[in-house]
Order: C-alpha cells, then sequence, then structure tokens
C-alpha cells in the first residue's frame, strides 16, 4: 500500500511539473502571440495605377471610420481635383484640331480657374470680388458642348481626366455649402503618393496586418529599398488603362511597357524570392470602356495578340500571359530550386474603385499572406 502511495505521490509530483510547465508554455505562447510580428504587405506598381486606391479600401474594410473632421478635410483636395481636372480637359481639347468649337468663355475661365482659384489654394466653395462662387465658374466650362464631348473620348482621355468627368456629375451635390463627401468620392478622390504610406490594420483572429503603398513616380522607386525587407506579399498593380498612354515622367515609353519593366524588376529581386505575389490587372472598367470605343486596341498596340476583337476578357487573359511569363523567366533563370520554393503568383482583374471587388481582391491577399503565417508555424 505504502508502495502504491509513494508512486501514486510520484506521479502527482510529476503531473504537477507537468501542469505549471504546461502554463508556462501557455504563457510563453500568448506573449509571443502578443508581440507577434505584423504580416507586411506592400503595394508595388507604377504611378496611377491604383495602389492608394486599393489601400484606402483596405482601410475602409479594417480601420476606424474616418471622423467627420477628416472626412471634411477631403473638400479640398476635391476642389483641387475639379479645378485642375476642367482646366486639363480643356487643354486636352485646345491641342486637338477641334479648338476652334471652344467657347472663348471657357477659355478665358479656365485661365481664371488657373491663375486666380488653383494657383491661390482658393477652393469652388469660395468667391470672388463680384460675388460670384468659383463653382459657377466651373459648371460654366464644363456646360460648354465641347468640354461635355469629353465624356464621350474617354479611350483617349487619361483616367485622371475621366475622374474629373466622376466629380462634374456630381457637380449638383459637391457644390451645396454643406457637402460631405461621400465614401465614393473619397476613394475617387486624389493626391500624389510622396513617399511611404504605412497603414497597420487590425484583422480579427490574425497578426495585424501591415499595408505600405508608395510613390509610384520613377524617382519615387529609388525608397522602396527601405521596405523590402521581411515582406510577406507583394501586390503589384498596374493599370489595365495605360496600354495606350504615353508615360508622364519622360513623354517617351509607353506606361504599360514602365508597368511591365518594373515587375520585372520587381521580381528579379532576390528578397522577394520566398515572398508571395499577387498581380491586380487594375482598371477592368477603363480597359471594357477602352475596347467598346476602339475596338483593335490591342492588335494595334500588341502586333501577335490573338484575341477577338474588342473582347476584354481576351485581352485579360493576354496581358496575364505576358506577367506570367516573365514570373516564369525569373523562376528559369533562379534555378529548380527557385521553382520548387517560390509561390504561385495569383492574378485578379480588378477595380479598385468599386467596393465589392476590392473586397475579393482583400480576400485574396489575406488568404495569400495568412496562409503563408501557417507554412512559417508548419
Ligand atoms: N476607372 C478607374 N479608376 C481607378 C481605378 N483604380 C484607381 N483609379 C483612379 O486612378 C487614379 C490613380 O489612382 P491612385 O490609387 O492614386 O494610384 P497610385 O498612383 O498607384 O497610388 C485615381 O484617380 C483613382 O481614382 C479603377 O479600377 N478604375
Ligand atoms: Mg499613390
Amino acid at each position: 500500500m505504502g508502495s502504491g502511495g509513494s508512486t501514486r505521490k510520484a506521479y502527482e509530483v510529476q503531473d504537477d511539473n507537468a501542469i505549471k510547465r504546461s502554463l508556462e508554455i501557455d504563457q510563453y505562447l500568448d506573449e509571443e502571440s502578443n508581440k507577434e510580428q505584423p504580416r507586411r504587405v506592400l503595394l508595388l506598381g507604377t504611378g496611377n495605377s491604383g495602389k492608394t486606391t486599393m489601400l484606402k479600401q483596405f482601410k475602409a474594410q479594417f480601420a476606424p471610420k474616418p471622423t467627420e473632421e477628416q472626412v471634411k478635410a477631403c473638400r479640398e483636395i476635391i476642389s483641387q481635383n475639379i479645378i485642375h481636372g476642367l482646366i486639363l480637359l480643356v487643354e486636352f481639347l485646345e491641342g486637338t484640331n477641334k479648338k476652334h468649337l471652344l467657347k472663348s468663355e471657357t477659355l478665358g475661365l479656365k485661365d481664371v480657374l488657373r491663375n486666380q482659384v488653383l494657383a491661390a489654394g482658393l477652393t469652388i466653395w469660395d468667391e470672388d470680388a463680384s460675388g460670384t462662387m468659383y463653382s459657377k465658374m466651373v459648371r460654366i466650362v464644363w456646360n460648354d458642348p465641347e468640354v461635355q464631348r469629353t465624356e464621350r473620348l474617354s479611350h483617349t482621355i487619361s483616367d485622371n481626366e475621366y475622374q474629373t468627368i466622376y466629380f462634374m456629375k456630381r457637380l449638383d451635390t459637391i457644390v451645396e455649402p454643406d457637402y460631405l463627401p461621400s465614401e465614393q468620392d473619397m476613394l475617387r478622390m486624389r493626391s500624389k503618393t510622396k513617399g511611404l504610406h504605412v497603414v497597420e490594420l487590425e484583422i480579427p483572429d490574425n497578426p495585424k496586418l501591415e499595408v505600405i503603398d508608395v510613390g509610384g513616380q520613377q524617382n519615387e522607386r529609388k525608397k522602396w529599398i527601405h521596405v523590402f525587407d521581411n515582406v510577406d506579399c507583394v501586390v503589384f498593380i498596374f493599370s489595365l488603362g495605360d496600354i495606350d498612354k504615353r508615360l508622364l515622367e519622360d513623354n517617351t515609353g509607353s506606361r504599360y511597357d514602365d508597368a511591365v519593366e518594373c515587375f520585372r524588376e520587381i521580381v528579379s529581386n532576390p528578397q522577394f524570392r520566398n515572398t508571395g505575389f499577387i498581380v491586380l490587372m487594375n482598371k477592368v472598367d477603363m480597359l471594357r470602356r477602352m475596347l467598346d470605343e476602339d475596338r483593335d486596341l490591342m492588335h494595334r498596340r500588341f502586333p501577335d495578340y490573338p484575341g477577338r476583337l474588342g473582347h476584354y476578357r481576351d485581352a485579360l487573359i493576354y496581358l496575364q500571359n505576358e506577367f506570367q511569363t516573365i514570373y516564369a523567366e525569373n523562376e528559369e533563370a533562379e534555378g529548380a530550386i527557385v521553382k520548387q520554393i517560390r509561390p504561385a503568383v495569383a492574378f485578379y482583374p480588378s477595380t479598385a474603385t468599386d467596393t465589392e471587388n476590392a473586397l475579393k481582391i482583400i480576400k485574396g491577399v489575406k488568404d495569400s499572406v495568412f496562409r503563408n503565417s501557417i507554412n512559417d508555424i508548419l
């Protein structure tokens, strides 16, 4: 019996130790998970491709709603977007052979808007010495039938100009003195991203997600190198609207070729060897519009294009193959081992301004990032 008791005691002691150790391990794991590093997603791509818009969609999903003060602060940017955009529309028309059809009043008001309103930091809700609201001037310029015609020219105007048309159509609401920008207005408004923009998001039941947006212009790209460490997922974004556009920065190459080159540079960066890649073929809405109005655009732009005239799905498949080939070429160059460990690249057609569509992309990014984290643990 004694021996039975002592055995039992030894067992109990062992058990206590085991429980204690187990509690210690639990505590350690809790501490570890609390201080778990956020997962890092890097949004990369050329200027104007939609990176900041995509970041805004992430924020709308996971960050607290902006305060009324923050929303109000967007009015000024929207006013600048409207005035600047309208000036660009008129200047675009001045460069065409229909210039003589523009009203002289339109040209005069354009100068006023540029030199007295935009340059002075005034907004459409301010007024001039004679008490005229600048929004009235904006409306007169927009109502010029020649300026209205730009809506039907969306395949030849840039996407920024196209955004202007979105705001012009909402002018009646926007000019109200108590106007508060809607979620869609804030998605559409444009302010050029300089340097890095890092947003940390709380995702329920997951480590934090750190999404990094960079300035996309060529002179900003050299700053990217500082954030290339410990990246879980690169989301590379290119704009389908760039297929037929000139590069803003040097006016030589096409913006699409620049995006392809940018992608090549990024996938061959050794720091991204184990990084998940997602490619967003963004602005599908623009591609559709462009192909509706200019059905052989793809055939002109890519002489070997085998797709059907005006078919946007064929165009997407062709462009996906172009990027897939670059990704695969890089794997070949790295050798067989890299080919095995490198995660597959995922492609999504996207419209970053469309919240429903953006939610699907966010889910794809989340799956990619948190799948990697499970792989890390196993
Ligand atoms: N039509 C359309 N416009 C978009 C889309 N995504 C972004 N944009 C617009 O394109 C412009 C540039 O977007 P932005 O996110 O600032 O590009 P970034 O320079 O890469 O950060 C903005 O006016 C956006 O509203 C899209 O899917 N469709
Ligand atoms: Mg940006």
